[in-house]
């Protein structure tokens, strides 16, 4: 059967490359993107694009009887920052549009999923370092809470229903095309833009606090990885733990030092911080690697390096 897939959340920081990578390898019409917002001009010129509310059955519906869809990525999501501001309408949003692309892959109306969980889940009872799969998880965020719940219904509905849902624990997501938003890790995206444009950044993380993060490149193969894998080899229904590099805001700022020498950094933590101090420090990603052959390709320097000529340029 032809493949055709509906991105919802296409405009985000994932939603942007995502929707991008997928056109690359299916083809334009293939690929369906949808967000409450229209995007950039890349996105929207490139292929099919719908407003949609991800919260809306029946819109949701609609849009996949009229395209055929066979597969969803669902994207759209309220992020830990701002979730704490805004506890139900992230509880509701992250939530309902779950249940809504679960319950329609459990009426059959649509074969695959992919829903990305975060290190969120994570909290500070989880030990810190090379956090594993399957720990202490007790999340202290709404967002955490609500990526936790998210992972245990997509376990339930693959187990109960044989809805094949595929899932992540994203860390901190690094990119240059798109800015990410109302996130934690979002420091480590501003401080490139920050370094050229100013040459200052104001970090609202203190200088020591380690967290995981990915280069986006790296993020899309996991994602197109993991979906691509046959589903017996999928053995992980919850979520994928996935690491590529671990560091402070300390060690960033050093490492574009080497290449604009004069960069300053000055620390200002606010609420982020205690946020950030319930995260893990670094993380186990040995299933990734066995069950479908996982290796990240960018650590910090290679990131750095990409992202200050591509921001440049
Ligand atoms: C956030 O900071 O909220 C996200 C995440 C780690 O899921 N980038």
């Amino acid at each position: 059967m032809e493949k055709s897939i509906l991105i919802i959340g296409a405009c985000g920081q994932i939603g942007t490359e995502l929707t991008l990578a997928l056109r690359n390898t299916y083809g334009n019409e293939s690929v369906i993107a949808s967000d409450i917002r229209e995007g950039n001009e890349n996105l929207m010129n490139s292929g099919p694009f719908e407003i949609l509310d991800a919260t809306d059955y029946d819109a949701l519906e609609e849009v996949i009887a009229y395209y055929s869809i066979n597969e969803v990525y669902l994207m759209a999501a309220m992020l830990s920052a701002t979730a704490e501001k805004f506890p139900m309408r992230a509880w509701n949003l992250n939530m309902n549009s779950l249940f809504n692309v679960l319950n329609l892959a459990k009426e059959k109306k649509i074969d695959k999923i992919f829903w990305p969980s975060s290190i969120a889940v994570f909290g500070p009872n989880t030990p810190k370092e090379d956090t594993s799969q399957s720990t202490i998880m007790e999340p202290s965020t709404v967002y955490g809470i609500s990526k936790q719940s998210g992972e245990r219904w997509c376990d339930y509905y693959f187990h109960k229903y044989g809805v094949d849902v595929r899932s992540i624990r994203y860390p901190g997501l690094i990119s240059w095309k798109t800015m990410p938003g109302g996130g934690t890790t979002d420091y480590a995206v501003e401080i490139y833009h920050k370094a050229l444009s100013e040459g200052t950044y104001t970090c609202f993380l203190k200088e020591d606090t380690e967290l995981p993060m990915m280069f986006m490149e790296d993020a899309i193969k996991a994602t197109l990885q993991l979906m691509d894998a046959e589903p017996e080899n999928v053995k992980v229904r919850c979520s994928y733990n996935l690491s590529a590099m671990s560091f402070t805001p300390a060690q960033m700022a050093n490492c574009i030092q080497k290449h604009i020498p004069d960069f300053k950094i000055s620390y200002e933590p606010d609420f982020r911080q205690a946020i950030a101090d319930s995260w893990p420090g670094s993380i186990d990603d040995q299933e990734a690697r066995r069950d479908w052959g996982w290796k990240a390709e960018f650590d910090l320097e290679k990131t750095t390096k990409e992202m200050l000529e591509n921001l440049a340029s």
